[in-house]
């Protein structure tokens, strides 16, 4: 199980675009609004508590929101920097990526929730066999995309 955590219901549209690769992957999820800063004591119990192999974490501004949950669990953490302030994103993906030593957290591209579903999906592919196999189609597919897309071309 993946855990998709937001710092706010506002990252809302962000988190949909996790969920759809992880429903298009069927893998089983399961959705939280937890602040670090707004409720750190509920960040603790959930994190102390979920059963998730992997937790996806997103957050805008002062992002701290993946850096806390790392340093509570060993567990992978992906982090999600959100475009939600006047500084399109910069200050989110810093906070997310800049982690001190000892404490990693694997941050995609600002807003990339599709990327940090599939990096979830391949930790868990480590262990399973035919959601591997579902990761390989997924790139075949993408690949007839780029090839479809070349012999469509008519800019020649
Ligand atoms: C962060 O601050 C959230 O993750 C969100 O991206 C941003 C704004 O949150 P709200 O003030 O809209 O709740 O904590």
């Amino acid at each position: 199980m993946i855990s998709v955590i937001m710092g706010s219901q506002s990252d809302s549209h962000i988190a949909e675009k996790v969920v759809k690769i992880l429903k298009e992957f069927e893998v089983d999820y399961e959705i939280k609004v937890i602040s670090a800063h707004r409720a750190l004591k509920v960040l603790e119990d959930y994190v102390e508590n979920t059963e998730s192999e992997v937790i996806i974490a997103m957050a805008g501004k002062a992002a701290h929101l993946a850096g806390v949950i790392a340093g509570l669990t060993v567990k992978p953490v992906i982090g999600i920097p959100i475009k939600s302030s006047t500084m399109d994103g910069l200050d989110s993906l810093l906070s997310t990526v800049q982690m001190p030593k000892g404490i990693p957290v694997a941050t995609v591209a600002i807003d990339g929730g599709e990327n940090a579903a599939l990096l979830a999906i391949s930790i868990l592919a480590t262990k399973d066999e035919s959601l591997r196999q579902k990761l390989v189609d997924y790139r075949k597919e993408m690949e007839a995309n780029v090839i479809k897309a070349d012999a469509e071309l008519k800019l020649n």
